[in-house]
């Protein structure tokens, strides 16, 4: 009698890893990132990091497509737009030939043609990004927990002195994929964090006072906007948040690269109409657009009368 035994394996030289996809920008996208770093580590795998925004996610999508099979592939804090209805078919490739798993918190009002590809989605409106793939992939984990609970107080806006510095670690430019590792490894703080902290601490008083050097208010059907040129160092979330104690109704922060970051004090605007005027999109309370235009110390004034012309243009239903 013969006994056959059967190998099954992906590729002798890469083991079947798991590629972890998530926002490069703050405690939410990096935090998830660290929760399947420490995941792949618990169960021998190697993890991939893609370090991802709105702007690169289909480019990414398309590239793995075209190499990757056997994989867990997993995106976070990501959330649905139209770019990602152009990439489809990369999509659904990727799909087909990986294990995809999806997790959210964002609006996915017209995603459902992506949500009926071969991936599984975990969503909630109440939990940030973080906090699904800490429950899914590491539910008892402590300090999984812990990386979560501080993703949910930025993301939500909540009082935690550890998880807005931690923001301000990561907006000062350090490098992700260290921020990351010492996060999975339970450190949540060191001198290279507190170093780079506060460094960004003197970045950012200079970039509050540029905003307030190059600030206008505008009142548009009734609404007050405050709108401000800003320097590229100073995050949209920190900018949009000093705008806003100001006071006015809703802000826009612009960036020399021609992005528009909208954020609201009165919850009468609805701040995805806004943005889409500009060929953007977000969600009510926090949207984005980028114009095709260099904005520079000479002509912003000017470009900030044309957004609120737009703005105009489009009436007052363009608010609600
Ligand atoms: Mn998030």
């Amino acid at each position: 009698m013969h006994t056959r035994i059967f190998i099954i394996a992906f590729s002798y030289n890469q083991p079947m890893g798991c590629i972890c996809i998530a926002h490069k920008k703050d405690l939410d996208g990096l935090g998830s990132h660290a929760i399947m770093r420490r995941f792949a580590r618990e169960i021998g795998e190697e993890v991939t990091h893609y370090f991802a925004d709105y702007d690169d996610l289909t480019e990414i999508i398309v590239k793995l497509s075209e190499e990757t099979e056997g994989e867990k592939v997993i995106i976070a804090d990501l959330g649905y737009n139209s770019r990602v209805l152009s990439a489809k078919d990369a999509l659904a490739k990727l799909c087909e030939a990986n294990e995809v798993i999806w997790i959210d918190h964002h609006d996915w009002q017209g995603g459902e043609e992506i949500l009926k590809l071969k991936l599984r989605f975990i969503h909630s409106s109440k939990l940030c990004a973080a906090e699904l793939v800490q429950q899914e992939f590491m539910p008892s984990d402590e300090v999984s927990k812990e990386i979560a609970r501080l993703a949910h107080a930025h993301d939500f806006r909540e009082e935690s002195e550890l998880a807005w510095k931690l923001y301000d670690v990561i907006s000062s430019g350090y490098d992700k994929l260290r921020f990351v590792e010492a996060l999975s490894r339970g450190e949540f703080w060191n001198e290279e964090f507190e170093e780079a902290y506060q460094r960004y601490q003197r970045a950012k008083e200079k970039g509050y006072a540029y905003l307030d050097e190059h600030l206008e208010v505008f009142n548009i059907y009734g609404y007050t906007c405050a709108m401000a040129l800003s320097k590229k160092y100073l995050s949209s979330t920190l900018a949009s948040l000093y705008l806003q104690e100001k006071g006015t109704d809703f802000v826009v922060v612009v960036y020399p690269d021609g992005k528009l970051s909208f954020r609201r004090n009165n919850p009468k605007v609805n701040l995805r109409k806004l943005a889409q005027l500009f060929g953007g999109g977000g969600r009510e309370v926090a949207a984005g657009a980028k114009i095709e235009k260099e904005v520079t110390e000479d002509n912003y004034r000017e470009l900030f009368r044309e957004i609120v012309e737009r703005m105009k243009k489009h009436g007052k239903d363009a608010f609600r």
